[in-house]
């Protein structure tokens, strides 16, 4: 079946003088139009679980900017709250958990298949938009990988070197490698829920990906995420997904391959001719401007986002910022990169 959808085509491979291009976060803080929203909703999570709301804000960076894809508005850490943890958001600082130290904590944990009850409104969500997005721009699903979600159900909360995980991983594997078994099936399952709901593309969120090393990153980040990706293609073997293993460094040449993934999305660690020569050899990548150019804006900005297309035009590529755009940047900034991308 020919592919009308411009990034769908980048992913199975085709090559773009223009390449499409959406950014992580695109709906946040940084529009005047999320905060209304937001403010409506009453706080983040409700604004997750408001069918409506949550189309809404997905919407509003496509309609202002008109990228080529929507990722469905929610966060990784919908999944433990529906596994049964505690989840809060302290204004101005992130969200907080309740900790998983040991085994009680994990016997405490909903069993994987549990999670249609807390996760329903996500699924309506992407019904709705699928109806309502324009036909050329794709519907992206997502979840946190098992590593990133385990290390703020251990901690409660975000953390510089991921420290408490580390630590239960050392100190009791036992109770670390059962949380990693219960989040990787819980994935499985949210992430097919949201294919049958009309998800298009599937993004695995390994943010913290990049403080695993050596045995550990091929235990705790590949094997779960091929497991992921393995489980997702044998029931729907069309559907492509992107992986993040965020600043694997080397760890990223081979990861898609080794994955089944479709397309590696790269952190702006790494330079574009680097990727283009060990990572782009085996297919599609997305990325990977430093989100701080955003903020900056002015010439660098239009230089950087050229030497990044420039970089990757010789093989498939969805261009993309390196992380979220931050609550700082400069709305029109977002304008005159997509300026210097598409002329
Ligand atoms: O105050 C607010 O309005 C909340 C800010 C916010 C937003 C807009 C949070 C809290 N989450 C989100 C939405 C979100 N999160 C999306 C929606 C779609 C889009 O990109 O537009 C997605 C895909 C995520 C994914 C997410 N959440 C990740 C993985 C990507 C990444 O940024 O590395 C992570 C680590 C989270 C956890 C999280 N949620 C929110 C914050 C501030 C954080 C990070 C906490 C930390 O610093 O450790």
């Amino acid at each position: 079946m020919a592919q009308a959808k411009k990034l769908m085509r980048a992913l199975a491979g085709e090559m773009h003088a223009v390449p499409p291009v959406w950014l992580m976060r695109q709906a946040g803080r940084y529009l005047p139009e999320y905060k209304a929203t937001r403010a409506e909703a009453g706080d983040f999570l409700s604004l997750c679980y408001n069918p409506d709301l949550a189309t809404e804000v997905t919407l509003q960076p496509i309609r202002r900017y008109g990228f080529d894809a929507a990722i469905l508005f929610a966060d990784i850490l919908l999944v433990p709250q529906a596994l049964g943890a505690d989840l809060w958001f302290v204004t101005g600082e992130g969200p907080r958990l309740s900790t998983i130290t040991g085994p009680e904590g994990l016997a405490a944990l909903k069993p994987a298949g549990a999670i249609h009850e807390t996760l329903a409104p996500v699924y309506e969500t992407v019904r709705i938009l699928s109806r309502e997005l324009p036909a050329e721009t794709t519907l992206i699903g997502f979840a946190g990988a098992p590593w990133t979600v385990a290390t703020y159900m251990i901690a409660g909360r975000g953390t510089p070197d991921q420290g408490p995980a580390h630590g239960l991983r050392q100190n009791d594997p036992a109770t670390f490698d059962a949380l990693m078994e219960r989040l990787t099936e819980a994935t499985i399952i949210y992430l097919s829920a949201q294919i049958e709901a009309g998800a298009e593309v599937i993004k695995l969120f390994d943010s913290w990906a990049g403080s695993l090393k050596g045995e550990a990153f091929t235990r705790y980040a590949l094997e779960p995420a091929k497991r992921i990706v393995g489980a997702l293609k044998a029931a729907w073997p069309h559907v492509p997904v992107i992986v993040f293993p965020r600043e694997a460094g080397d760890n990223y040449v081979g990861f898609a391959r080794a994955t089944g993934a479709d397309c590696v999305a790269l952190d702006n660690s790494v330079s574009a001719d680097w990727a283009a020569a060990n990572v782009q050899t085996d297919g599609c990548v997305q990325g990977n401007l430093d989100p701080r150019h955003m903020v900056t804006g002015g010439q660098d900005l239009v230089d950087e986002t050229r030497r990044i297309v420039e970089a990757f035009r010789k093989g498939p590529h969805i261009f993309n910022l390196g992380h979220g755009i931050t609550p700082e940047a400069d709305p029109d900034n977002v304008h005159r990169m997509l300026e210097a991308i598409r002329g």
